[in-house]
């Protein structure tokens, strides 16, 4: 009884241990997705987080599509009532920190599509940051709405 190591302690340096294990160095971008647009169009957003786990404050600086002319870094602005778009020059994501590109807020705005892109579609992306690295990801065009009900179902 008494060597008896309680499990919860090991669980908790286990847990410990592979979160540092996994803050070396570690940029990422994750649940890349494109709103659907109405086929004339000629212009789309596209949503992400950028998650910074390294010690280092990270800039996002560059950011291209395959299919589309240019893509830039937009942010929405909620001024007096009236809802207007800003480009950005670069994302920031502060060590330890992650930045969410959201409907309503940060996104990157995509310029003159090549080819219609409907949900189900994937196109691939690179990001370049500050420091040289350059992130591959794969948006999947999905549907605004489907898109909203799946981020409500995150908050349960
Ligand atoms: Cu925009």
């Amino acid at each position: 009884m008494m060597f008896s190591t309680p499990r919860y302690l090991l669980m908790m340096f286990a847990t410990l241990f592979s979160h540092y294990a996994l803050a070396d160095d570690k940029l990422e971008i994750e649940d890349a997705w494109i709103a659907e647009a109405p086929p004339v169009s000629k212009v789309m957003a596209a949503y992400l987080e950028i998650e910074n786990e390294t010690r280092q404050d990270r800039q996002a600086i560059r950011i291209s599509c395959d299919g589309f002319e240019r893509a830039e870094f937009h942010r929405t602005i909620d001024r007096d009532g009236m809802a207007s778009m800003e480009h950005q020059k670069s994302l920031q994501i502060p060590a330890g920190s992650e930045l969410e590109l959201k409907p309503g807020g940060y996104h990157i705005m995509l310029f003159n599509p090549a080819r219609r892109m409907p949900a189900g579609d994937k196109t691939g992306c690179s990001m370049e940051f500050d420091d040289g690295t350059t992130i591959r990801f794969e948006p999947e065009v999905r549907k605004a709405a489907a898109a909203e009900d799946h981020s409500h179902h995150d908050h349960h």
